[in-house]
């Protein structure tokens, strides 16, 4: 049970991260994979140092400017990203103005409701994914079905936790791309114009945060703070990060 771990345990974020994916997997949100990927998705945050590290917060920051700048930005989810962060992906969302649109690699009817469910019994008023009455081209698994009025419409897609191609797919529609992954070397982030390396239990919170303060900046303002960013570099900080611990505090 979360409530049963003390909040000054060492590893009290990574327990309770445990615990949200396993309640997930329990209530038919979260795929068996998708534990897996929790595993993995751990290892990386252990040699960051579980935190965010600052050319992660810079990302976030350029995220929060490219989701304010957007026409029409989507928020995807999918079984992880719900169980972890239901409810500041809504705050998120409401923040910017996207919609969130449940898009699943092991797609079941089943989990496409319950997602949809607890995303609104965290207070979505409308969640897209369901109608999946469009394809992204050049894909042939699951993850290709999407809402004609959701992703397929979309110019700006948030791309938490998942693996390469339909992120190179979306890219090559010629949407802009925000990826979550722990991994910096994994297809999806290197292919984002964003690419966040940070646990989407402190991203999603961190987007908002650098959102609402740039809430009433002017185009310029977000246009530069998207242009100064610098995704090789973003990468290249975090593979140093995780190879030699370089600027982690011991
Ligand atoms: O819900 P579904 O059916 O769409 O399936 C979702 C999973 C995550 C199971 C599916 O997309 C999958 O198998 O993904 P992969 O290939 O395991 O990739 C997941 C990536 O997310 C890995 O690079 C992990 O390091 C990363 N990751 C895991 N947990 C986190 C994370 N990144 C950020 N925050 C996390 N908490």
């Amino acid at each position: 049970m979360t409530e049963d771990i003390p909040s000054d345990h060492p590893r009290h974020d990574s327990l309770v991260t445990r615990h949200r994916i396993e309640a997930g997997v329990d209530a038919g949100i979260t795929s068996r994979q998708g534990l897996i990927a929790e595993g993995r998705g751990e290892a990386f945050d252990y040699l960051l140092g579980e935190e965010t590290i600052p050319s992660a917060d810079d990302a976030e920051r350029a995220a929060a400017a490219q989701l304010l700048l957007a026409e029409h930005p989507v928020l995807s989810v999918n079984g992880n990203a719900a169980a972890l962060v239901p409810e500041e992906l809504v705050e998120l969302a409401e923040t910017v103005g996207a919609d969130l649109e449940v898009n699943l690699f092991n797609r079941t009817p089943e989990r496409m409701e319950a997602i949809a469910d607890h995303l609104q019994a965290h207070g979505a008023p409308d969640v897209k994914g369901l109608d999946a009455d469009e394809r992204i081209p050049g894909i042939d698994h699951e993850r290709a079905r999407v809402d004609a009025d959701g992703i397929y419409d979309a110019d700006v897609v948030l791309v938490p936790l998942e693996d390469g191609d339909r992120a190179e797919a979306l890219a090559e529609m010629g949407k802009v791309e925000i990826v979550i992954d722990l991994n910096p070397l994994s297809r999806s982030p290197r292919t984002a114009a964003i690419p966040v390396i940070d646990n989407i239990i402190r991203a999603i919170p961190n987007i908002t945060a650098h959102a609402r303060s740039l809430e009433s900046a002017e185009r310029d303002e977000l246009e530069a703070i998207v242009a100064d960013f610098d995704a090789e570099r973003a990468l290249h900080e975090a593979e140093e990060r995780i190879r030699t611990g370089a600027g982690q505090e011991q």
